[in-house]
């Protein structure tokens, strides 16, 4: 008797240890910020001291990589573990686009929830809602992200120059008047608000010419598709930062004392970039450059509030990007004119929507006071393995048949090897690339070579590219004819990577 409950202590004293010493995990995804927008990655134009401290008490990573170019392919690939070229309808999404992650199968954030955590997302989401696109956004707006895995959900929709500019808490519209309900569309104009097309005498930051940024006007800037009512739901801009921070501190506050996930996921620097007043002007790099600034100060309160809980030591940060960078992405907010020589790409070639590696080659940092040294490591990651990793950290097992793409790095994110993955496919707008040790093979394409709109190399080529990473790391030569047996096996293994069905 005396046996069996020693036992039963003991095993009451090891899962209350072992509860103790889950980490809490912030993870925080910021919106087209490049590899060279940091200080701690080499910025000289630009200081962001909170990130540079991550970096300083963590692993910082120079080749981690987003799956995809753009948002939603990236963030499908985070949530599910699989590449987003194998599914149709992952490409960018309009704002009443229905839920195109699966509600059945384990996400990041159900594998948090298996493991007895509780979880939140604060921020973007891009990644649908609802199981149609005629939704109903004045009632209960289901499937969404309380649906895959997340407790708490503090969202918007899509983009921040996409409609509805409104926020989602745990399924509804944020202070909605019933008596004004909101109506989407994004192939005709509905209701009588004014658009950036018909007023552009309205706008306090003009639309690019040629992008489209032109239909419903909210808060002084022209959005892509059609809203009308929710006037009183309407987001501020400028306020943004400060609505997301305050509802992820509180998301913390609340969970202090459980483990919990929170997927912190911030709009900057992505368009429209309209920051706070504290941060208008700040950077002298226009207001890209302030809303970087503005980023870099809400990760710093995030760090001073678990510090001041006392959390600090066991809470794992990850720090990184969905996409690289871009300037002129839809309005004109003098992001190219008083760019001051600041390098938001750093050494690489491209950027967002590009195969070149600016594309997806962004900053990542991964911190656990309590484990990590701080180090730099060459470790070839991608965000694709956070599922795998994570289910090793938590000790919960994924099924074989989900996050099939997803590889186990937890070792190299830990910074305890170097040692990341052998292969990893990179997903531009229109081609695939492969890289294999200090190898790069794009594939051919005919598609055009230069997206004029934002000015960017889209890496694009009707002739096969093989580009030595470890000596050009700005792909500037493309070896493929005088290296065709590293070309063609890596074609033929991109190819078999491919047809493979997961
Ligand atoms: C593009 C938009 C761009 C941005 C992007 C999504 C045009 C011409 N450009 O289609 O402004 O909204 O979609 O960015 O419409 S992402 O980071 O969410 O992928
Ligand atoms: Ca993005």
């Amino acid at each position: 008797m005396t046996r069996v409950r020693n036992t039963f202590f003991l095993c009451l004293m090891t899962s209350l240890l072992f509860a103790q010493q889950k980490p809490n995990v912030v993870f925080i995804y910021v919106d087209d910020l490049g590899y060279g927008d940091l200080s701690c990655y080499g910025a000289t134009k630009i200081s962001t001291p909170n990130i540079d401290k991550l970096a300083k008490q963590g692993v910082r990573f120079t080749n981690a990589h987003s799956t995809s170019a753009t948002c939603t392919p990236s963030r499908y690939a985070l949530m599910t573990g699989i590449y987003p070229w194998r599914k149709a309808g992952t490409s960018i999404l309009p704002g009443d686009a229905a839920l195109i992650i699966p509600t059945d199968k384990t996400t990041l954030p159900s594998l948090f929830q298996k493991a007895g955590y509780q979880t939140g997302i604060v921020g973007k989401w891009h990644l649908g809602l609802g199981d149609k696109l005629e939704k109903e956004w004045n009632g209960e707006i289901k499937p969404g992200p309380n649906e895959v895995g997340f407790d708490y959900s503090f969202i918007f929709p899509a983009t921040a120059d996409r409609v509805p500019s409104v926020f989602i808490e745990n399924r509804h519209v944020v202070a909605l008047d019933r008596n004004d309900p909101i109506e989407v569309d994004y192939k005709k104009k509905v209701g009588n608000d004014p658009t950036a097309a018909e007023h552009p005498e309205l706008l306090k930051m003009p639309s690019s010419p040629n992008h489209g940024h032109n239909n419903t006007i909210v808060n002084g800037i022209g959005r892509i598709g059609y809203m009308s009512g929710g006037k009183k739901a309407r987001w501020t801009d400028e306020e943004m930062p400060l609505t997301f921070l305050a509802k992820a501190k509180e998301f913390i506050d609340t969970n202090k004392n459980n483990p919990f996930f929170l997927y912190y996921s911030l709009t900057e620097p992505h368009v429209p970039r309209m920051p706070s007043t504290l941060f208008k002007g700040k950077s002298n790099l226009g207001y890209r450059g302030d809303a970087i600034l503005q980023m870099d100060w809400a990760v710093g309160e995030i760090m001073k509030q678990l510090a001041n809980l006392g959390i600090a030591k066991n809470t794992l940060i990850v720090f990184s990007s969905d996409n690289g960078p871009v300037l002129d992405d839809g309005y004109q907010d003098e992001a190219v004119s008083k760019l001051n020589g600041h390098t938001p790409a750093g050494v690489l070639r491209g950027g967002k929507y590009s195969t070149f590696e600016a594309g997806t080659r962004v900053p990542m940092l991964i911190s656990w006071p309590s484990k990590t040294k701080p180090t730099v490591s060459q470790a070839l990651l991608s965000q694709i393995d956070f599922m795998a990793s994570f289910s090793k950290l938590l000790n919960i097992k994924k099924e074989d048949s989900e996050a099939t793409d997803s590889e186990d790095m937890l070792d190299a994110m830990l910074g305890k090897t170097t040692k990341g993955r052998t292969i990893l496919i990179e997903q531009g707008t229109s081609s695939l690339a492969i890289l294999r040790d200090n190898w790069k093979y794009i594939e051919p394409n005919n598609r055009q070579a230069m997206d004029l709109l934002t000015n960017t190399e889209l890496g694009n080529n009707p002739q096969p590219q093989l580009y030595d990473l470890n000596n050009d790391i700005g792909e500037k030569e493309n070896l493929a004819n005088q290296k065709p047996e590293v070309t063609n096996e890596l074609a033929s293994l991109l190819q078999k990577i491919k047809e493979q069905k997961k």
